[in-house]
């Protein structure tokens, strides 16, 4: 009662009430997006201007490749921008799983990530080509179309869904893997329940071989697995190792049904306010930082496949690559079509 009072009985009581609203609105709002502009911390850069910190995720172990690359992205932004931005990398899945993580670059509370592309096609429908089965012929086919125009135009398509793709980095070849037994042809992938990224793309390659595919987020794989929720999984050396799903799947394929790289993103509220040569630096630092990162990929590459020999599982290497090719054509002839402009360029 006595605040409407207090309002109606003068000029200066309403003015005062509106100021202190606004006031407080811009609080909660400013607590409430934490890391949308990044948090100026109080120290100065070289050039004398206010250091910006922000944020970045990845969901990978602090020594996993994709985490080595984040590292040598922020140190270079760091040194290109004279010390006014400094990235914080949050490893390990510490700001969510990636989907949520996508979700919250979207609305800008989370500034950069390296997530793989194939949730990020969820989100984006062009760039799910490059989860496409057997999409490239081998490493240099894929870096040429990575690193050239294509994928450029590919992480520029991201800008409908308010994310900016500065640089891919390596994720190798992904493969299945299972507790059940040893694979060689797909008839062998007959009824295993497969967990796969969530990604239409692959619920339908795993269906086309006549498995189950379960959607999941990565970090409950290990507990699905060893409870017998499913059966097994698809990914690369590297990840099989570190998340340990060697452990509780013993049986190994290299089938190498999917090259689908990882990403480096900003979030379109990050990049509106840098400016050019704020933009500049960041993308520079990007693509300057794979190459950290796929020497780190390669050598994990190699000391994960030993770890896993060592360790008594069984590594498969199938019959006949055509029949693979062969049995998940239902996915080109499905998206073929939407895919048409690019799988024309890639296949050139
Ligand atoms: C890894 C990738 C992760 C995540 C994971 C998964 O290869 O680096 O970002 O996508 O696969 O299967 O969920």
């Amino acid at each position: 009662m006595k605040a409407f009072t207090n309002i109606r009985n003068g000029g200066l009581g309403l003015k005062k009430f509106w100021l202190s609203l606004l006031v407080g609105l811009i609080a909660v709002v400013m607590a409430a997006c934490g890391g949308d502009e990044g948090s100026e911390d109080g120290s100065a850069s070289a050039s004398g201007e206010k250091t910006i910190t922000l944020k970045m995720a990845d969901n990978h172990p602090d020594d996993y490749p994709t985490v080595v690359g984040d590292k040598e992205f922020a140190r270079l932004v760091e040194e290109k921008t004279d010390g006014k931005y400094k990235i914080e990398v949050y490893s390990g899945g510490q700001l969510g799983d990636e989907k949520s993580v996508i979700e919250q670059l979207q609305v800008g509370s989370i500034d950069l990530s390296r997530v793989n592309v194939s949730p990020v096609s969820e989100f984006s429908d062009q760039i799910g080509v490059l989860g496409l089965p057997y999409l490239f012929e081998d490493e240099d086919h894929k870096w040429d179309i990575l690193n050239g125009e294509i994928g450029e135009e590919l992480l520029e398509s991201l800008d409908d869904a308010k994310l900016v793709g500065l640089a891919y980095y390596d994720s190798g070849a992904r493969n299945f893997y299972n507790s059940k037994r040893p694979v060689s042809k797909p008839a062998d992938m007959k009824g295993l329940k497969i967990r796969v990224q969530q990604s239409d793309i692959f619920i339908e390659l795993v269906k086309s071989l006549g498995a189950s595919p379960t959607p999941m987020s990565y970090d409950e794989v290990y507990s699905g697995i060893q409870t017998g929720v499913l059966d097994g999984a698809e990914n690369n050396f590297p990840s099989y190792y570190s998340s340990n799903h060697f452990e509780v799947a013993k049986y190994y394929t290299i089938d190498q049904h999917s090259n689908v790289p990882e990403v480096v993103l900003a979030s379109a509220s990050l990049w509106d306010k840098l400016d050019e040569d704020a933009k500049k630096a960041f993308k520079e630092a990007a693509m300057e930082s794979q190459k950290v990162q796929r020497e780190a990929w390669d050598k994990l590459t190699a000391d994960s496949e030993k770890e896993i020999l060592a360790a008594g599982n069984e590594i498969t290497e199938i019959d006949d690559p055509a029949e693979w090719r062969e049995a998940v054509q239902p996915l080109y002839d499905k998206h073929g079509e939407k895919y048409k402009e690019y799988l024309d360029k890639i296949k050139k």
